[in-house]
């Protein structure tokens, strides 16, 4: 095993073990995983990436002028670089720094893109976000951080206020943040994007476990078990999880070589993923707090989805 799957089944270990079993939905993204994303995104009843992409064409020109200068744009969770890419044009990077979980995908990604665009100098970085991003080598430049997708809605909001103050200092006293939250609104939408009728959700959810398994050398079977997703209001977050759909016995084997046994009743749950939602004011707030200001936000008709850029202070 190599060493990055040993630190990673080690990690699994420890989620899947808890009082609460998780996998954290980092482990959503093998190649797989990001495509079965990709579909998710043109989904009728999945409005996040539709309705994020309606507010940056609609209000490209405003966005672009509150930005004002971009030496670097990093962009924080590239997938497949589309969304930078639309606003090459009007922002007009130097440089891209593309930042994504799954690396083959992204490489592929950041080359077909460097052709369209032989202009801007690009590179591509397989990071995990929950660790501490550092580019030394970019300190002096005016970066703008860009995060869309509501992809800051999978951390809790603790953990979301400390990855803004880091971004905020990451920014050395210029530029700013780029970034798209998904809203709170009717639970009925919410609900059913998170259930699509054609199953494209509770594929993208089951998947984990053969990405888990691939990492692992784990034997989770897909037949045994099922996608759950709800709205926990109180919490202000869509919950993903897998439920047993009868006694499962799977056995991780652990680094020592020695097979952990997991034994899971029907009915028991392995969570997933959060997916945070935000009213605007909340969210700006949030931002300020971190050390952004000067928050400007757009968002569509229905307010769905908001887009915001903060400078940092
Ligand atoms: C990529 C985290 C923004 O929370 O909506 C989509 C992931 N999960 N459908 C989201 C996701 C299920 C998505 N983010």
């Amino acid at each position: 095993m190599n060493r990055m799957n040993t630190i990673l089944t080690q990690e699994l270990l420890l989620s899947l073990t808890s009082d609460t079993p998780s996998i954290s939905p980092k482990f959503f993204y093998d190649d797989i995983g990001s495509h079965l994303f990709d579909v998710i995104t043109l989904l009728e009843e999945y409005y996040p990436t539709r309705t994020e992409k309606w507010i940056m064409d609609n209000y490209q020109r405003e966005i672009a002028a509150a930005v004002a200068h971009c030496d670097v744009l990093v962009d924080l969770g590239a997938g497949n670089c589309m969304k930078a890419s639309r606003l090459f044009d009007s922002i007009k990077p130097k440089q891209y720094r593309a930042l994504d979980i799954s690396k083959e995908y992204l490489k592929t990604a950041v080359a077909d893109l460097q052709k369209q665009f032989p202009n801007i100098k690009m590179s591509a970085h397989a990071i995990d976000l929950s660790l501490p991003l550092a580019f030394p080598d970019i300190e002096a430049l005016h970066k703008v951080f860009f995060y869309p997708g509501s992809s800051i809605g999978n951390f809790d909001p603790d953990k979301a206020d400390q990855f803004f103050i880091n971004l905020a200092n990451e920014c050395h006293g210029k530029g700013g943040l780029l970034i798209g939250v998904d809203l709170v609104k009717d639970v009925e939408v919410l609900h059913h994007a998170y259930n699509d009728p054609l199953g494209v959700t509770a594929a993208f959810n089951l998947n984990i476990l053969l990405n888990v398994n691939r990492i692992t050398g784990s034997n989770f079977q897909l037949q045994d078990w099922e996608h759950y997703a709800f709205f926990n209001a109180a919490q202000s977050r869509i919950e993903m999880h897998l439920r047993a759909r009868s006694d499962v016995q799977v056995m991780l084997p652990s680094n020592g070589g020695k097979d952990h046994p997991l034994s899971f009743s029907k009915g028991d749950l392995i969570h997933t993923e959060n997916s945070y939602k935000y009213t605007q004011e909340d969210f700006v707030e949030k931002l300020q707090r971190a050390g952004f200001g000067n928050v400007r936000c757009w968002t569509d008709p229905n307010e769905y989805f908001l887009v915001c850029f903060a400078n940092v202070q």
